[in-house]
């Protein structure tokens, strides 16, 4: 446990006294680290969440969170304060020399040539053009709107009879908003793909097509996936690209940007400089916006038809549902039997899985996230899916491409649950 001095160093830490310097030139996390000012640690004995949230809260930025460690970057000041709030913290100064490790071979604009079956926004546009192609009848492929450097954020629907509005339980999956995440990606595409190709020979697959409609945006942030991958070196970046005003820092936190509770607890941070900025004000990014738009849209005779969600990201391998602003398990609009039902679904995806299913501020408290304002404006039942890998640094990241055909298809099953929990499927027993 931290000592009095060390909790104290916390508050003050969380009331924003210390503060998080520019970043200098582009803000992966090798040139932050070569700039000497902001280093990779791993925070150990963190087992309450109390304590992480005290890490979350202190300004330094969150990688990943997981069974009593944390690891963070921070700058020299704030790891003093950690040091002092009696916390141990173990440099990682093998990040820059891990992400060359990892761009072997690396040709600037794509991934590296180890791995060539992640799908970059090229990539994934072809692939969705061809579900299209080889499933006329089962896809549909629109746009939610273009991102800040002006990419098409395309939209992917699922169903039998897809050119109609049918009157069936829509699900949302949507994939990589933080730019790095790239197994998410192929998370999406393993979706449409699965929904698309085995329609003809899998029956409850053919249940679940027929009787639901299967939106899928495989992408969210395409200009930061690309800024990660543009060079000949992987970026470690999260943020959109937007650049901020009076700021020499680039980017967003998308997942900090959305209007519910926006900025309103401590769970996001109002510097630019920060991985987690929330942005100048709630949905001043295009790619939060659009999202939040065709949510808006699908509500018909006032009725919300989309009835699930799941937003993949990595990694921890962790379900999780809102609120995340709040640790309270029940508050407004989210009644005990809401509650409980988030835990039921979320506890039976997990047992198919394998992750960790808890509350979203059961890691630490966020504000501003998707998952929150689709539970809290819309009453979907809103999951993030943090995948592959547990832990790691940097590197979790990046997993090697051979991982993403067992890691994708581990959660067939969940998302099968999904869709059943909302009304799809009926009867697919015989
Ligand atoms: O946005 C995040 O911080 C997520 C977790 C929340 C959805 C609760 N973790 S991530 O950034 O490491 N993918
Ligand atoms: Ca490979
Ligand atoms: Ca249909
Ligand atoms: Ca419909
Ligand atoms: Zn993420």
């Amino acid at each position: 446990m931290p000592t009095r001095r060390g909790m104290a160093a916390a508050a003050a830490l969380a009331a924003g006294v210390a503060v998080l310097l520019p970043l200098a030139g582009p803000a992966g996390a090798a040139d932050q680290q070569a700039a000497g000012d902001i280093v990779t640690y791993t925070v150990t004995g963190l087992d309450s969440v109390a304590e992480r949230t005290a890490v979350a809260r202190s300004g330094v930025d969150v990688l990943s969170a997981e069974h009593g460690t944390m690891t963070v970057r921070a700058t020299q000041e704030q790891a003093a304060e950690l040091r002092a709030a009696g916390h141990e913290l173990i440099t990682m100064a093998d990040v820059r020399k891990q992400l060359r490790e990892l761009s072997a071979a690396k040709k600037p604009g794509d991934f590296p040539e180890d791995d060539a079956d992640y799908h970059n926004y090229d990539e994934m546009v072809a692939e969705i053009t061809k579900a299209a192609e080889d499933h006329g009848d089962l896809v549909s492929i629109s746009s939610i709107g273009t991102s800040y450097e002006g990419r098409d954020i395309p939209l992917v629907k699922i169903s039998d009879n897809v050119d109609t509005d049918e009157d069936e339980p829509e699900v949302l999956f949507t994939c990589n908003m933080h730019a790095r995440e790239h197994l998410t990606t192929e998370m999406c595409l393993r979706i449409i793909n699965r929904y698309t190709d085995d329609y003809a020979s899998d029956e409850k697959i053919k249940a679940l097509v027929d009787t639901a409609e299967i939106w899928v945006v495989p992408q969210v942030n395409p200009d930061g996936i690309e800024y990660d991958i543009a060079t000949g070196e992987y970026q470690g970046w999260r943020k959109s690209r937007k650049p901020n005003e009076g700021s020499s820092a680039v980017g967003t936190d998308i997942n900090r940007n959305f209007s519910y509770q926006w900025g309103c607890c401590n769970g996001s941070s109002g510097n630019p400089a920060s991985e987690t900025y929330r942005g100048a004000e709630a949905l001043d990014q295009p790619e939060s916006k659009q999202i939040t738009e065709f949510v808006d849209s699908r509500v018909v005779d006032g009725e919300q038809q989309i009835k699930g969600h799941i937003d993949f990201h990595t990694f921890s391998e962790l379900v999780l549902w809102p609120y995340g602003y709040t640790t309270d398990d029940t508050d407004e609009g989210m009644t005990e039997e809401e509650a409980a039902r988030f835990r039921d679904v979320g506890t039976r995806m997990a047992e198919t899985n394998g992750y960790t299913p808890q509350q979203s501020s059961d890691l630490y408290i966020t504000d501003g996230d998707i998952n929150d304002w689709m539970w809290g404006e819309h009453k979907i039942l809103s999951f993030c899916f943090e995948m592959y890998p547990s832990s790691g640094g940097i590197d979790g990241f990046y997993p090697p491409d051979e991982v993403i055909e067992r890691e994708t298809s581990r959660n067939d099953e969940a998302v099968e649950i999904l869709l059943e929990e909302v009304g799809a499927g009926g009867d697919t027993t015989g």
